[in-house]
């Protein structure tokens, strides 16, 4: 059994407001280590990057410098615990950190993104956020659209290095799950389905979340796995923790966490990132207990 490695990277630098920095912090304090181990799962600290909240910036692309930053620690500090021959846990901290972990891994990396948007940005279909908070464009920079860089993150040769960009990840081992319907346009959808990245929203996921699950394998086909869990992929009216709500989304806690568990037990998994946590709304703890309870339960059934 590979061990794992847990690296918190507790930054809100691409996020709409502080609080998702803390997310390492309080999820250590939970005690997701210990029980990690209880639930048999062998799992080393890391430690965490460096604390980076949230600062405003301006438009088009807010907080740039912070959020490339964060994200080139965590591809360095990612490449390194594949480099020791573990698997790497990375706490976040909000959905940006997925573009360091994704080039920390270079371009053989299988991506199911599991998450309540889409992150193409506010447009559907380009590369800038209306609202210029990067953390709702993650996909479109996977793809190679949008800032140089970020896009850039996976070095010479990646988009936003020249004419012969490649994308930080290929198209076709991208797949998205659980996307809200009512955060995506149609020309979000023409943008993915032009681009081959296969995408299952939310009313699928409800409805058979293991066979979305392993809809999503089959999509990004064999090779090393990496899943980015975005809390917010979760109806707020169940769980409320995530840094930006999607109240009657329909996508249930149970629901969630079974997809997540299919997905825990393929034998190619060699990561998992785990994002948009927010603890300060959760005064007693008790809906990062059952945050716990999905994340720990998923990745028990390896
Ligand atoms: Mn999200």
């Amino acid at each position: 059994m590979r061990n794992w490695v847990l690296v918190g990277v507790p930054s809100s630098a691409g996020a709409h407001h502080a609080g998702q920095e803390l997310a390492p912090g309080a999820l250590r304090a939970a005690g997701l280590l210990d029980r990690l181990r209880a639930a048999g799962i062998s799992v080393a600290d890391g430690g965490d990057l460096p604390m980076t909240p949230f600062e405003l910036g301006e438009p088009p692309y807010r907080n740039l410098s912070a959020v490339v930053r964060v994200a080139g620690l965590v591809r360095d500090r990612v490449a390194s615990v594949l480099a020791g021959g573990a698997i790497p846990l990375i706490v976040g901290g909000d959905c940006t950190i997925t573009l360091g972990v994704v080039a920390g891994y270079g371009r053989d990396v299988r991506l199911v993104y599991v998450d309540g948007d889409m992150d193409l940005g506010s447009r559907g279909n380009t590369d800038t956020p209306g609202s210029g908070i990067l953390d709702s464009t993650g996909v479109s920079h996977l793809l190679g659209d949008g800032a140089p860089e970020l896009t850039s993150l996976g070095g010479p040769g990646s988009a936003g290095d020249g004419a012969e960009a490649e994308p930080l990840i290929e198209p076709d081992r991208l797949a998205l799950v659980g996307g809200d319907p009512r955060e995506t346009s149609d020309a979000g959808r023409h943008y993915l389905t032009d681009r081959g990245v296969v995408f299952q929203e939310g009313p699928a996921l409800a409805a058979d979340p293991a066979g979305t699950a392993r809809r999503a394998l089959a999509a990004v086909g064999p090779g090393p796995l990496l899943v980015h869990f975005d809390v917010d992929v979760i109806d707020s009216g169940d769980l409320p923790l995530a840094n930006f709500p999607h109240y009657d989304s329909g996508v249930s806690a149970a629901q969630a966490f079974a997809c997540l568990r299919e997905l825990g037990a393929e034998h190619s998994l060699t990561g998992l990132v785990l994002t948009e946590v927010n603890p300060t709304h959760d005064p007693s703890g008790r809906l990062i207990e059952r945050y716990l309870d999905g994340i720990v339960g998923a990745l028990a059934e390896r």
